[in-house]
Order: C-alpha cells, then sequence, then structure tokens
C-alpha cells in the first residue's frame, strides 16, 4: 500500500491531537498514507494559507482539520484549497465543544466544510476514506467489509441481549 500522503491531517494546537489521532488510527487500519501536523489558523496564518494552497499540488486529496473554541482552520482551509474539507470540533474545557460545533459548521455557500459531531475525529477518518473509495474499487470493497464487520458486531450484541 501506498505511504505517499493522500491524505492531510492538520489541528490548530498539538493539545488537539487526543482527539485528532484517531482519524490517524482509521488511516492505520485502511492503509492509507497521511500526514499529520500542527497549523494554527490564528498563531501561524501565513503558513495555514500555505497548507491550503500546496495541498493539492503536493498529492493530498483530503483534508481533516481539528480545532477547538474559535475554530476557524478548517473553514479557511476550505476557502484556499478545492480538495474536500472535514471539519472536527475539538471539545476544549468550556462551552462543551458547542462552540467549536459552531466556528466549523456555519459555512457561507460556496465554501463548504463536512462537519463531524463535536470530537468526531475517527468518523472523519471513515468519510475522508469514502471520499478515496468512490476512486478506487480496492478500498471500496474494503469499506463494505468494514460495514459488514459492524453490522455482524451489532447482531451480536442483540443476540446476547435476547438470551
Ligand atoms: C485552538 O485553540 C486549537 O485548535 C486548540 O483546540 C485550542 C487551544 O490550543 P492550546 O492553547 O492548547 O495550544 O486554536
Amino acid at each position: 500500500m501506498s505511504t505517499q500522503p493522500v491524505v492531510g491531517i492538520v489541528m490548530g494546537s498539538d493539545s488537539d491531537w487526543p482527539v485528532m489521532e484517531l482519524a490517524a488510527q482509521v488511516m492505520d487500519e485502511f492503509g492509507i498514507g497521511y500526514e499529520a501536523d500542527v497549523v494554527s489558523a490564528h498563531r501561524m496564518p501565513q503558513e495555514m494559507i500555505a497548507y491550503g494552497t500546496d495541498a493539492a499540488g503536493r498529492g493530498l486529496k483530503v483534508i481533516i482539520a481539528g480545532a477547538g473554541g474559535a475554530a476557524h482552520l478548517p473553514g479557511m482551509l476550505a476557502s484556499v484549497t478545492p480538495l474536500p474539507v472535514i471539519g472536527v470540533p475539538v471539545p476544549l474545557k468550556y462551552l462543551d465543544g458547542m462552540d467549536s460545533l459552531l466556528s466549523i459548521v456555519q459555512m457561507p455557500a460556496g465554501v463548504p466544510v463536512a462537519t463531524v459531531s463535536i470530537g468526531g475525529a475517527r468518523n472523519a477518518g471513515l468519510l475522508a476514506v469514502r471520499i478515496l473509495a468512490a476512486h478506487d474499487p480496492a478500498l471500496l470493497a474494503r469499506m463494505g467489509e468494514f460495514q459488514a464487520e459492524l453490522k455482524a458486531q451489532a447482531t451480536e450484541k442483540g443476540r446476547k441481549l435476547r438470551e
């Protein structure tokens, strides 16, 4: 499997990593090359814009961006890249992540960010896999297997409850 990064996992701070590493784990599970980095919209805005501007040219296909509080990173990246951007609201100490969610989800028309649930980095990773799988039959089959595993696990839980 290729190790060339096709998914960029970025976040506003290394303090977001305990949440965002769940997306990285999905990449490992599916054998997808990825890179992870801190690209703060507020503390390093020029570098953040450069990351978004250069992403497609460097071979990235999807960006997963997580941030907390005034979480402008996903939306700003989406404004400068034609790639799909998945936003992960990271919950902080106050407001239970609602501030992060609302900062990411209410994008103006024309600049979409696919926002997952608060702390939903695993689903962000799985959504990235589905986007890549749309043009990759082997990966699409692997996603089908993953979904079959989910069904089997849920079915088994029901069977145990009925016993
Ligand atoms: C945001 O500020 C980051 O995404 C992080 O969620 C939050 C706090 O950052 P630190 O003060 O922990 O570096 O931009």
